[in-house]
């Protein structure tokens, strides 16, 4: 737990800042349940990156071992939706209540700031909960249910290329608009983020007095430069991480210690300083 004067520094710099915006990482999610990219037990421990991390590696994949992309498809999508927010991620929709913070970037897919109640949330690696038409760009929601009887069938689905691809042609769903074929609005590495999001969340980190950066390695980018706009344009930057990361080198505050610990914390120090 990071010591107490940490946490009221870092509370007094945002009481004291007027726009505020938070970046988030897949470390918020690690109390969640959801483990992150990087480290022991990460998902590219398993499922490197090369491979599960483009398309062109997961086409790859799949021709050579279809059933370890069978595998990477449903255990994602259920470790994803069979969890649920943690108080760092409700500690941060709290904060945006109160009009402490105006907005969350994350790089996380898994929609759990929008679960927690944030309103503003700028997911710059999409949401596994879009759907995007590879033709016209139109975004549809899908829900849990639709996702859990995805993952079902994936888990399911023979290990070979036919089982897999006879189970995929299944869950293909047409764009209402233009009859094209939708795929997951996810991010994957090569893949341009979204421009619409990412135009707003630059703005944001170009806005910013303070950025409160949370859970990340701060090695993907082009999200990963976001914190050092908002540092080259004097804004504070303070990092919740139980590790250093490329990032601690812009952090006036750096809290040692794990979301779900920090944040409730530096919400109701923020509190006592604020009302
Ligand atoms: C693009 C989506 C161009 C799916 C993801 C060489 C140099 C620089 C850049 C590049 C390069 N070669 C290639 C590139 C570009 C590449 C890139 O940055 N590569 C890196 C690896 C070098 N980027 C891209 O390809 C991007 N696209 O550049 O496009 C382009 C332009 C035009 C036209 C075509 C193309 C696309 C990047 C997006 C890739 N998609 N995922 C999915 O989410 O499954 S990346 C993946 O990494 C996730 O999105 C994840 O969020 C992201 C970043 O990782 P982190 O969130 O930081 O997670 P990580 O595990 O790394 O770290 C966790 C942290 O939490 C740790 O610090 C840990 O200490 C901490 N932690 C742990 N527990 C806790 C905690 N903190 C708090 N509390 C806890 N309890
Ligand atoms: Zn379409």
């Amino acid at each position: 737990m990071a010591s107490g004067g940490s946490i009221r520094t870092a509370a007094s710099l945002i009481a004291g800042a007027k726009h505020i915006v938070c970046f988030t990482g897949a470390g918020i999610s690690a109390e969640s349940g959801i483990p992150t990219f990087r480290g022991t037990s990460g998902i590219w421990e398993k499922y490197p990156p090369s491979l599960f991390g483009n398309i062109p590696g997961l086409a790859l994949a799949f021709l050579l071992f279809p059933g370890k992309v069978r595998n990477f498809a449903f255990e994602a999508i259920e470790t994803i939706v069979n969890t649920k927010p943690n108080p760092g991620h409700e500690a941060i929709a709290e904060m945006e209540k109160v009009g402490i913070i105006s907005s969350v970037i994350t790089q996380n897919i898994d929609g759990l700031h929008e679960a927690a109640g944030s309103k503003k949330v700028l997911s710059v690696h999409g949401s596994i909960y879009v759907f995007r038409c590879r033709r016209c760009g139109e975004r549809t929601d899908v829900d849990k249910e639709w996702l859990r009887e995805a993952a079902r069938r994936l888990r399911l689905a023979r290990s070979s290329r036919f089982g897999l691809i006879q189970t995929l042609k299944g869950l293909s769903t047409k764009c209402e608009k233009c009859g094209g074929l939708k795929r997951p609005d996810v991010v994957f590495f090569g893949e341009s983020l979204p421009a619409d999001v990412f135009s707003v969340a630059y703005e944001e980190a170009l806005k910013c007095n303070a950025m409160l950066v949370v859970g990340t390695s701060g090695l993907v980018y082009p999200a990963a430069n976001l914190p050092l706009v908002a540092y080259k344009h004097q804004a504070a930057i303070i990092e919740v991480n139980p590790e250093n990361s490329p990032l601690s080198a812009l952090a006036a505050v750096r809290l040692r210690g794990t979301a779900s610990e920090i944040l409730p914390a530096l919400l109701k120090e923020i509190s006592s300083v604020l009302w």
